[in-house]
């Protein structure tokens, strides 16, 4: 298949850097937003990721951004449509392609992510509008019997469509199951599920003829339920998420970036570390080990912006901080003492 979409993928991964994830959808952006009393307006979603995208220093330890429908067809106060923003950052444009995960009739408490009617043609307008990346979300919940391996299997199977789509547009796929962190499950429940749903991805996906070099991998690290009694520390969560990974992603998958899920920003960048940190031990892992947060990344800017543009430059060292500080980890080069270096 195409060099151009290994380019791509491998650009992604590329040392010292990962993704930003700003691809709320409507009804996520007015969650995020209420946390700094911000009306969740078109114009102020614009504002927002104005702040972000400008961030002197953007592509520094950033190598791509996802976008959502609306923020890639809108653009600065001065005219500068957000992707030339990105670019000319020396970061990828990227798009959330999904349309959200819908309960799955037949299966209480299970969902399937919906989004595949109309896709070509959707693809082929996300082309020409600059997007050189895509992603498609398939969350499942741990609980009683949770998740079943139906549920599972219509995940996989929606996310191997999907991604076949995406390369025959010469767009460069990212899958992203991830396993929720709510609900008082333990660590080993995590690994379970989150291995079954891998072991079911990589068998469609090849079932689908994608190439997986031409991919990335989304996942959440292995983790104990918020709820749960017994936490783990980083060492142990990211022998666990390696453990996990070994047994069931594929070797021609140049890189695998991780979500935070709910883990505070620190957390999120100790635990990165720590995976790169058993890779450098171990004279390397088959793929490269990066970062695609949303909110481990933005939480502090966002607070720091509070919805005033005259706090941008205040947001955008808070931004700049977290990617830093998780292009250290990415490369197993991070250190607590960098933290008191914040905004
Ligand atoms: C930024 O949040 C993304 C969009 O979610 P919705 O479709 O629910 O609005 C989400 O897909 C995100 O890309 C990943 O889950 C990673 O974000 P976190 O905050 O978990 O790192």
């Amino acid at each position: 298949m195409s060099d151009v979409l290994h380019a791509i993928a491998r650009e992604l991964v590329a040392p010292s850097k990962g993704i930003l994830a700003a691809d709320e959808s409507t009804g996520t952006i007015e969650k995020r937003f209420r946390t700094i009393g911000l009306e969740s307006t078109e114009e102020n979603r614009r504002r927002y990721r104005e702040v972000l995208f400008t961030t002197p220093g953007f592509g520094e330890h950033l190598s791509g951004v996802i976008l959502f429908d609306e923020t890639i067809r809108q653009a600065t106060s001065d005219g500068v449509p957000f992707v030339k923003v990105i670019e000319s950052a020396g970061a990828i444009p990227g798009i959330k392609v999904d349309k959200g995960a819908k309960p799955l009739a037949g299966f209480p408490g299970e969902t399937v992510t919906e989004g595949l009617d109309g896709l070509r043609e959707r693809f082929a307008e996300y082309a020409g509008l600059g997007a050189r990346f895509s992603k498609w979300r398939a969350p499942m919940a741990v609980g009683d019997g949770l998740p079943t391996d139906f549920a599972i299997l219509a995940n996989a199977h929606a996310l191997a469509r999907f991604a076949a789509l995406s390369q025959e547009a010469e767009i460069v796929p990212i899958v992203e199951p991830e396993t929720l962190m709510d609900g008082d499950h333990d660590l080993a429940a995590c690994e379970d599920a989150t291995g079954r749903m891998l072991g079911a991805l990589y068998e469609q996906l090849r079932a689908h003829r994608v190439d997986l070099a031409g991919t990335l991998l989304k996942v959440n690290m292995v983790v104990p339920g918020k709820g749960s009694a017994n936490q783990a520390d980083d060492r142990t969560i990211a022998e666990a998420t390696i453990r996990c990974l070994e047994a069931h992603v594929p070797a021609e998958v140049p890189g695998i970036v991780f979500l935070s899920g709910g883990m505070g920003d620190v957390e999120a960048t100790s635990r990165l570390h720590e995976m790169n940190r058993i890779g450098a031990e171990r004279g390397g892992l088959p793929w490269q080990l990066s970062f695609s947060y949303g909110r481990a990344l933005q939480a502090p800017a966002l607070a720091a912006w509070a919805g005033d543009d005259a706090n941008a430059a205040l947001a955008q060292r808070a931004l700049a901080h977290r990617a830093r500080m998780n292009g250290l980890a990415r490369d197993g080069r991070w250190d607590p003492a960098l933290e008191h270096d914040a905004a």
